[in-house]
C-alpha cells in the first residue's frame, strides 16, 4: 500500500516539476520550429507512457495486494495481450521517431539561395570563413596551415584568394537569410551548437559536416563545442550576432581577405628585412 501511495506521488511530483520547473527550452531564434516539434511530440509520448504505465502499477500494487484467502492467478501466456502491447509501443516509437526523420531531413537539405559559411573549430577556439565576392569558398588541406595561414587554405586555387577570413570566435549572421554552415575540425572532434537555433553538428577530422539555418531573431547568441574536446572544452566558447542585411553587409565589407593577409604578412616581412638587413636580430644573434 504504502509503495503504491510512493508510485503515484512520484507521477504527481512530476508532473507538477515538468510545469514549475524553469529548466524551458530558451526562446527559438531561428526557422527550426519543426525540432521544437519533434521535442515535444517526444515528450507528450513518453510522459503519457509514464504516467499510464506508473499509476498503473500502483494501481495493480493496491488491487493485488496480499490478502488472506487469495490466492494468486498462474498466467503464464497471454497472446492477446501481448499482441496488443506490441502494436501500441510500435505506435508509440514510430510516433517519436517520425518527426525526427521529418526534421532531419529538412535540415540537411540546404535551400538553393543559401548563403555558405564556413566554422573551423581546433582546440579551443573558433575560426570562420566566408567565400568573398566569387561565392566559392578555396579548398583546403592540413598541409598548407601554419601560423600565417591558420585556416589551410591552398596557395594556388584562386578561389581562396577572396575568401574572408575570421580569425576570432565572433561571427554575424545577417536576419531572415538562409545560410549553409559548412563545418570542419583542424584536429579533434568538436561540435558546433547554438540553442537558440536549435542547431548543432559535429565536426569530424578529415570530413566536411553541414547544416543550414535561417536566424530569425536579432540579438547575440552564444556558440557552444557540445563534444567533449579536451582540457580546454568549456573555453571553447563563441557568439554569433544576428544583425539587419545592411549592417551584415558593411561588416563583412571591413574583414580581410585572404589576399589582404597575404600582403600584410609580405609587407611586415620586407619591413623586418630592411630594419634589419643582417637578419641577426630575426635570429637571436648577439
Ligand atoms: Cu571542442
Amino acid at each position: 500500500m504504502v509503495v503504491a501511495i510512493v508510485i503515484a506521488l512520484l507521477v504527481l511530483g512530476s508532473i507538477i516539476f515538468h510545469l514549475a520547473s524553469p529548466w524551458w527550452q530558451t526562446p527559438l531564434a531561428s526557422n527550426w520550429g519543426s525540432i521544437d516539434t519533434a521535442l515535444n511530440v517526444t515528450l507528450w509520448i513518453c510522459a503519457a507512457a509514464f504516467v499510464t504505465l506508473n499509476l498503473f502499477m500502483a494501481w495493480s500494487i493496491y488491487r493485488y495486494r496480499h490478502r488472506p484467502g487469495h490466492t494468486a492467478h498462474y498466467e503464464p501466456e497471454n497472446t492477446r495481450l501481448e499482441k496488443r502491447l506490441t502494436f501500441w509501443t510500435g505506435i508509440g516509437i514510430a510516433g517519436m521517431l517520425a518527426p525526427g526523420l521529418v526534421a532531419w531531413h529538412e535540415y540537411v537539405t540546404v535551400p538553393a539561395n543559401a548563403a555558405v559559411v564556413e566554422a573551423t573549430g581546433q582546440q579551443w577556439q573558433w575560426g570562420f570563413r566566408f567565400p568573398g565576392k566569387d561565392g566559392v569558398l578555396g579548398t583546403t588541406n592540413v598541409r598548407h596551415m601554419s601560423p600565417e595561414n591558420p585556416f589551410g587554405l591552398s596557395p594556388r586555387d584562386p578561389h581562396g584568394r577572396d575568401d574572408i577570413l575570421i580569425e576570432s570566435p565572433d561571427l554575424r549572421l545577417p536576419i531572415d537569410r538562409p545560410v549553409k554552415m559548412v563545418l570542419r575540425s583542424k584536429d579533434v572532434l568538436h561540435d558546433f551548437y547554438v540553442p537558440q537555433f536549435r542547431a548543432k553538428m559535429d565536426l569530424v577530422p578529415g570530413i566536411v559536416t553541414y547544416f543550414w539555418v535561417t536566424p530569425t531573431k536579432i540579438g547575440t547568441y552564444e556558440i557552444l563545442c557540445a563534444e567533449l574536446c579536451g582540457t580546454g572544452h568549456h573555453m571553447m566558447r563563441g557568439t554569433v550576432t544576428v544583425v539587419s542585411g545592411r549592417e551584415f553587409d558593411s561588416w563583412l565589407a571591413e574583414q580581410p581577405t585572404y589576399s589582404q593577409l597575404l600582403a600584410q604578412a609580405r609587407t611586415d616581412e620586407t619591413r623586418l628585412a630592411q630594419a634589419d638587413p643582417t637578419g641577426r636580430v630575426a635570429k637571436g644573434v648577439r
